[in-house]
């Protein structure tokens, strides 16, 4: 209360950003926290429930990956590339050199074997030109 007084009195133009800035920080602060508690839920719920086997699935279409898992188990782990796509698609993790885990032809659905400990990695697809729009991260644990 101080300040904004003080600020009311040294000018038009400092009264705006007193009386403009603290709804703004409230707003931040409060709403997203809000809605988080409450989206939360909704948003989890899909991706749980699809995860119910072990079977990490990357689904692939022309150009980009429709569907790719968020999290996968630790270890040996086998992992499926479905492309719905009419040119060949693949899977590379970054951390484990430009060799890729999985490829898949055009209508083909592969399997490929993958060892990771705990961590994040990024992977993408390296067919030339599909790195920006085929990529995304996955958590190991
Ligand atoms: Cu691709």
């Amino acid at each position: 209360m101080w300040r904004c007084a003080v600020v009311v009195l040294i000018g038009a133009l400092a009264l705006v950003g007193c009386t403009k800035l603290p709804p703004e920080v409230a707003v931040n602060d409060q709403v997203p926290a809000d809605q988080r508690t409450e989206s939360e839920p909704a948003g989890g719920g899909g991706s749980e429930g699809a995860g119910g086997g072990n079977e990490p699935v990357w689904v692939a279409v022309d150009i980009d990956f429709e569907s790719a898992p968020s999290q996968l188990p630790a270890g040996d782990t086998e992992v499926t590339l479905t492309n719905n796509g009419a040119i060949e698609h693949n899977v590379v993790f970054d951390d484990l050199g430009a060799e890729p885990v999985v490829v898949a032809g055009p209508g083909e659905t592969q399997t490929g074997q993958v060892q990771l400990e705990p961590g994040t990695y990024r992977y993408h697809c390296s067919v030339p030109g599909h790195e920006p729009m085929m990529n995304g991260e996955v958590t190991v644990e």
